[in-house]
């Protein structure tokens, strides 16, 4: 095994992991036929490639990137509803199993780009074969439609290596107001929809059942 695979073997088991446990949880709200706050959830371990860049970028040395680099490991959350994201961040504030060492909530604030997220970064120990070992990983949650300006902004971001042009950059900045918009109006008929679902979930069951 070479020393990135050694390194990396800890944040591949905390997201495999924390995909289990958060998964869980929108299990958990099935089983209890209320409405889930978790839409999905994805994870990753950072491309090494990634990591050096940003390493670099933030002038980070190799030897302290498991200390101030904070999304090695990281988790989404997807939620259908801005509120959603409020009921999946207390919950995870009352997990006995990570403590939480930093919140950023990119969702009142966004950034200048027009980024919306709810960003909480969590202290996790992993169980090795030399013990107990903690590692920093960011959970990020957002509502679907943060979730598509974010992944169509990150590919336009890589496509022109950070240097999106004006006039593109401009209408990506009005296509995060529209998606801000479409969370709002989707707020105001949240219990509508949350009522048709749960309609519509059941009437799914009773069909297989027969
Ligand atoms: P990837 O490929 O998703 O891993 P900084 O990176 O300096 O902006 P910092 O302090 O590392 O900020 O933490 P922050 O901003 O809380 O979290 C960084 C991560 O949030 C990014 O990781 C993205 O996943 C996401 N993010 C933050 N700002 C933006 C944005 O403007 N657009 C998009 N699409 N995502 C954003 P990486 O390493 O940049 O990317």
């Amino acid at each position: 095994m070479n020393h990135w695979e050694q390194f990396l073997a800890p944040y591949k088991q905390a997201v495999d992991e924390l995909k289990i446990k958060l998964k869980g949880m929108r299990g958990e709200y099935e089983l209890h036929n209320t409405h889930s706050p978790i839409e999905f959830v994805t994870g990753r371990v950072k491309p090494i490639a990634s990591i050096l860049d940003k390493a670099n970028q933030k002038g980070i040395k190799l030897s302290n990137i498991g200390t101030e680099l904070q999304d090695i490991a990281g988790l989404r959350m997807m939620c259908q509803f801005v509120e959603d994201i409020h009921v999946v961040v207390e919950k995870l504030r009352g997990r006995k199993d990570f403590t939480i060492i930093e919140e950023r909530d990119y969702v009142t604030h966004k950034k200048q780009s027009g980024y919306r997220s709810y960003h909480v970064v969590i202290d996790y120990p992993v169980q090795t074969i030399h013990g107990e070992k903690n590692i920093l990983v960011e959970i990020q949650i957002r509502t679907l439609s943060m979730n598509f300006w974010a992944t169509i902004e990150h590919s336009l971001n890589y496509k022109y290596s950070g240097q999106i042009p004006e006039q593109i950059r401009h209408r990506l900045q009005s296509a995060a107001e529209a998606a801000f918009r479409l969370d709002e109006e989707m707020s105001l008929i949240r219990e509508e929809i949350q009522e048709a679902q749960v309609i519509f979930t059941n009437k799914k069951e009773k069909d297989q059942r027969g």
